[in-house]
Parts: structure tokens; sequence; C-alpha cells
């Protein structure tokens, strides 16, 4: 597919070491650090780069204390959280940064940070609340800019990939979901991830090498 750079924007989402096996207590994704290459691959046929980072507190009510409790829905009254995780991308951990061989995150355009808030547990990086009433920013910074289309790669595809992808194309925008460049958490939630995105209308392709400079 052609791409006008001029118009078009990368958006990494959380490519951080605590979701890779370099991280292998956190949320180790497998291949998770196989997808550097292809990130900033698709990086070069885009005018603007911006990155978002999962930025945990070491506690909150959404954290599993041991394997049984990873997926099992929180107990309370928390709106914004839904199931339980392994701790993973604290901030000043190691789990946090991101993965070598991508830009320093100054070196990005835009760096997007959420989850510091305990008692919220967002996938997508366009809100920090599941219900998407409180914006990060990055749709709005996305439009200040003139961005039209966006290629979207990161970690996971099946949780934070995808919620970012559909919200970017539910906000107008034309998005572009590069498989090579993500890895997903378990093999039949990816697919059904890959299925929903495509019926939302984004365009999901195998690797860089479909994207030409227009
Ligand atoms: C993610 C599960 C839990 C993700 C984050 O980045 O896809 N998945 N937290």
């Amino acid at each position: 597919m052609v791409i006008y750079s001029h118009d078009t924007a990368s958006f990494d989402v959380d490519p951080q070491c605590g979701f890779t096996p370099l991280c292998p207590n956190e949320l180790p994704v497998a291949d998770g650090d196989a997808i550097v290459a292809e990130l900033n691959g698709q990086a070069g046929f885009a005018r603007l780069r911006v990155v978002s980072k999962d930025c945990h507190p070491a506690q909150a009510p959404w954290i599993a204390e041991c394997g049984e409790e990873i997926l099992q829905p929180v107990a309370g009254d928390y709106p914004d959280l839904d199931v339980k995780w392994p701790s993973h991308c604290v901030v000043g951990t190691k789990g946090n940064q991101l993965i070598p061989g991508l830009p320093q995150e100054q070196d990005y355009d835009l760096v997007v940070e959420k989850g510091q808030d305990p008692h919220m547990h967002p996938y997508g990086a366009c809100f920090h609340d599941l219900g998407e009433k409180k914006t990060t920013g990055a749709i709005e910074w996305l439009r200040d800019n003139g961005i039209a289309t966006i290629l979207v790669g990161g970690l996971a595809t099946d949780y934070c990939v995808k919620t970012t992808a559909l919200q970017l194309v539910r906000n107008g925008f034309k998005v572009v979901v590069n498989l090579a460049a993500c890895r997903g958490v378990a093999a039949q939630t990816t697919e059904a991830a890959i299925v929903e995105m495509r019926q939302a209308g984004i365009v999901v392709i195998a690797d860089s090498r479909e994207l030409e400079a227009a």
C-alpha cells in the first residue's frame, strides 16, 4: 500500500522490556524483543514517531499475587480494572525501559505514559480509563499535527496493540497494523484480535515490505 509520509505517524505501542523474555518474571511475550527491526522499518515511512509506555506502580489491586490469579476478575468496585496481571513495567525498573535497539525516549516525537494510577489498568494508549473518557492526549496531538494515517506495532497484539488501533480507527484515522512489528500473548486471542481489527476497518499487513513510499 502507498504511504504518504507527510501525513503519516508510526506508533510503537508499549515496546518495553517487561513484555519480552528479557524480563521473564513480568509478562514475557514470546519473541517480544524481535519486533525492533520492523518498528524501526515502518517508522521510515512516517514523518512523526510516537511511543506509548505502561508506567505502572509497584503495588495495585490488579496485580496477581500468584499464577492462579492471572486473568481472574479484580474484586471490589474498580470500574477501570478488569482482570489481574503479573506485575510489569514498574516505573524505575528494567521492565519499564524500551527494548534495546529502539530510539531513546527523547528521540521520539511524543511519549505517551499510561497506567500510573494503581486504580486504572488501561490497554489502549489513547485513554487512561477503560471507559475511554480520560484522554492521554495522543489523539489530539496526532490531529493537531495533521496526521491521517498511523502505522501501528508493538506489544501485545491481542491487548494493547489491538485496543490502541481500535481507538485510533474509531477516532477517524486510517490505521495500518504491521504484524511483523507485533507479538501476541496467546495464539487464539491474537487471531481473534486480527479478525476484530479487520472488521473495524483497520488494514492488517504482514510486514513493512507491503508499504510503499509515495
Ligand atoms: C498488556 C496485558 C496486560 C499489553 C498490558 O501491553 O498488551 N497486556 N497489560
